[in-house]
């Protein structure tokens, strides 16, 4: 079973879409196994955003993260991380599928509203750079045998 770390990012946050992503990743099937609502140290966002610490874009994508509360999810489940990925759209928001979260409601990529892990390995690293072991339920739902076959 895969897992991936979603974040709603601030601009998500402010503009009152928790809801509308959570949603659109438990209609995907994936299960919900740690959330919180915090805001990212600057620690926190740079060791996440560390592969992109040489980009020019570094210092502005670390002010954003860090500028207003985020809600953090680890969901699990088969292929969670292509899913998710796919779900959220393309980095690029005006690029991004209608459809996507991206796609459907932002327009510059330093407003992308959400973040999913790029690899099953990046999704195991993030969910435990962001949850104690003790913030994460292992559980099983009665609807996973009609999700995952
Ligand atoms: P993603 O969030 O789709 O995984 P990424 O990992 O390549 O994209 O980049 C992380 C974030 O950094 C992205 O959501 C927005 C920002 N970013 C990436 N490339 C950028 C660029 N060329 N200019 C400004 N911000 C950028
Ligand atoms: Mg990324």
């Amino acid at each position: 079973m895969e897992r991936t770390l979603i974040i709603v990012k601030p601009d998500g946050v402010q503009r009152g879409l928790v809801g509308e992503v959570i949603k659109r990743f438990e209609a995907r099937g994936l299960r919900i196994i740690g959330m919180k609502f915090m805001q990212m140290s600057r620690e926190l966002a740079m060791k996440h955003y560390a592969i992109h610490a040489e980009r020019p874009f570094f210092n502005a994508l670390v002010d954003y993260i860090t500028s207003a509360p985020v809600v953090v999810m680890a969901l699990e489940g088969t292929n969670a991380v292509a899913a998710a990925r796919q779900t959220i759209g393309a980095t690029k928001p005006h690029e991004a599928a209608a459809g996507t979260i991206r796609g459907d409601f932002a327009l510059e990529i330093g407003r992308n509203l959400v973040h999913g892990s790029d690899s099953v390995e990046n999704g195991i690293a993030e969910v435990n750079n962001f949850f104690a072991a003790d913030e994460l339920v292992s559980w099983s739902r009665n609807v996973d045998p009609w999700i995952f076959e």
